[in-house]
């Protein structure tokens, strides 16, 4: 019997970067999930009897929204839903059950590398049946009806089992708890070559794995230390915690530190990674050496031909356009087209839909192909191990042997979290006035040669997309973006991101910090980041 329960809308939910992404105390709120939900499902009209797919990252609050979604889905006419044991998938697992057993879209709960708890943040994110986020359209118009919605369905029954496998039904729906990892793990038995990297794991290869107690443990445990030979321990933190251990899982420098403290210690392994809450994200450390993750997705794109799923060549690259230009000069060499999105993989769909691009990547620690459609972090690894098993060579050689050829992209992001809104607002507003009158200008050594506000012109289903970031761009092909983030949950996040290029033969060996001084002063000058809001040193450096 479908009940329909009165509510009122909430001015805030409007979906960022990447889905709502707000403090549990605000999703905890009576009828605040459910409105979000059901505008979600009013705004996509599934068919009678259509397949969802639901799971999150194990955070604090999953279980009861999983609770949730699925009776207000028996009541909005859906035949099936798959969910992730325990109520777990991670964000690339569930990409490919979409896909794989023809749902029409899927819930993703999951605030990503943010911490999670009572007091932390709590997530949701629909996908469309392609198994990518749902791109501008589909979000605006569940936006549109988050602010409209009077009402919304569910059915009277009991929480189910989420930790059994196996069938249920709910009001007429079946429920299906599902085990994802066995899935994803034989999707990338078909892209990499295990035995060789099973056989260079057995010569000696080490590595060593932080899951940071969120949602890829169980998936690289299976992979790594299961399929691939890697010996038990390799994977550290590897059961997820709803509060993630009390962490951010993020992996960057300042969160994982400890990884980054045995890859530059005295016994480190050949390598090191670590993946984010959700599992769509990876940082890559050599013996010694951190790789950045715009150059891991240039240095992959330009080795993915040793790893059998990639073996015919790519179509195309794209990254998002705070990151670094390293793989265009790989889609130069290779001769296939590079593509330029805005932030957010919801940008990437429609490339690796209509095969334009077969590798995406983004700065901030997202590298993916069309193998799903997310962003997937152990896949990442997993490409990199292939390589690495491939070429017999450490992951400091492959590296210097790509900047002795592209050049380098000396590159950082700085962060500065929780900002005044009125504050960053008025930064942001006051450089983007000031774009027009700033080709030709001097910062010390750098001359600018354009500035401007981001638009991006889908090459494929034609949809544009405005204020994407702002842009000052160097004579050399050096530059600063200033943009501000879409998936914080206090105050605003500003982000500039710097990048020197250095060409082949020049300075290739530095110390980033040193590199990017000049820019990192311009960049003052520009937009008075320390003027206008007091901050002297960015929270985060990734
Ligand atoms: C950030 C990153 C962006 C990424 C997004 C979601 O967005 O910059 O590249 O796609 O997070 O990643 P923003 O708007 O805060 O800069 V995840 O791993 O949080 O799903
Ligand atoms: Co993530």
């Amino acid at each position: 019997m479908i009940q329909t329960v009165s509510t009122t809308p909430f001015a805030d939910q409007k979906p960022g970067t990447s889905g709502l992404r707000k403090k549990v105390r605000v999703f905890a709120q009576p009828n605040y999930a459910e409105n979000f939900i059901q505008s979600v499902f009013d705004a996509v009209q599934p068919e009678a009897g259509s397949t969802l797919v639901i799971g999150g990252d194990g955070r604090y609050h999953n279980r009861t929204v999983i609770q949730t979604a699925i009776r207000i889905a028996a009541a909005n006419g859906y035949g099936r839903v798959l969910v992730g044991r325990g109520g777990i998938l991670s964000t690339p697992a569930a990409s490919h059950v979409i896909r794989k057993y023809g749902a029409s879209g899927g819930l993703i709960l999951s605030a990503s590398h943010n911490p999670g708890g009572p007091d932390e943040d709590f997530g949701i994110k629909y996908n469309i049946a392609n198994g990518g986020p749902a791109p501008e359209a589909v979000t605006n118009a569940i936006f549109a009806r988050t602010k409209v919605i009077d009402r919304w369905l569910t059915v009277n029954a009991a929480d189910l089992d989420l930790d059994t496998l196996g069938t249920q039904t709910v009001a007429g729906m079946t429920v299906e708890v599902i085990d994802s990892v066995a899935d994803w793990a034989d999707l990338m038995e078909t892209l990499f070559d295990f035995p060789a990297i099973r056989a260079a794991v057995a010569g000696g290869l080490t590595m060593a794995f932080d899951a940071m107690h969120a949602v890829t443990g169980p998936y690289a445990i299976e992979v790594l230390e299961k399929r691939l030979g890697f010996a038990a321990g390799t994977v550290r933190n590897g059961v997820p915690l709803e509060d993630f251990g009390g962490h951010h899982p993020d992996p960057n420098r300042v969160h994982a530190h400890e990884l980054f403290e045995t890859m530059f210690g005295a016994h480190a392994p050949d390598f090191g990674a670590a993946s984010d809450g959700d599992g769509d994200r990876n940082l890559i450390v050599g013996k010694g050496i951190f790789i950045t993750p715009s150059d891991s997705l240039a240095m992959l794109a330009a080795n993915a031909h040793l790893a059998p799923g990639y073996a015919g060549g790519l179509a195309g690259i794209a990254r998002s356009m705070p990151t670094s230009a390293a793989a265009d000069r790989v889609a130069e060499a290779l001769g296939i087209p590079a593509f330029e999105t805005p932030t957010g993989w919801k940008f990437f769909g429609t490339l690796l839909d209509a095969g334009k691009a077969t590798i995406c990547g983004e700065e901030s620690a997202g590298t993916g192909s069309d193998h799903v459609r997310e962003k997937d972090g152990v896949w990442a690894v997993l490409l990199w191990l292939n390589i690495l098993a491939a070429r017999g060579e450490s992951v400091e050689a492959i590296a210097r042997a790509h900047w002795a050829k592209f050049g380098r992209n000396y590159y950082a992001r700085h962060d500065y979290e929780a900002l005044p809104k009125d504050v960053a607002e008025a930064l942001m507003a006051a450089l983007e006035a000031s774009l027009p009158m700033l080709p030709g200008k001097a910062f010390g050594p750098l001359t600018v040669e354009t500035a401007d506000s981001f638009a991006y012109d889908d090459p494929v289903d034609g949809s544009h997309s405005a204020n994407q970031g702002l842009r000052v761009l160097f004579v050399g092909g050096s530059r600063i973006v200033l943009r501000l983030s879409g998936t914080g949950t206090e105050g605003a996040t500003l982000r500039l991101y710097l990048e020197r290029y250095e060409p082949a033969g020049g300075n290739l060996d530095a110390d980033t910090d040193a590199m990017l001084g000049d820019l990192i002063a311009a960049a003052e000058a520009i937009a008075g980041i320390a003027a206008r809001t007091g901050r002297t040193a960015p929270d985060v450096i990734t």
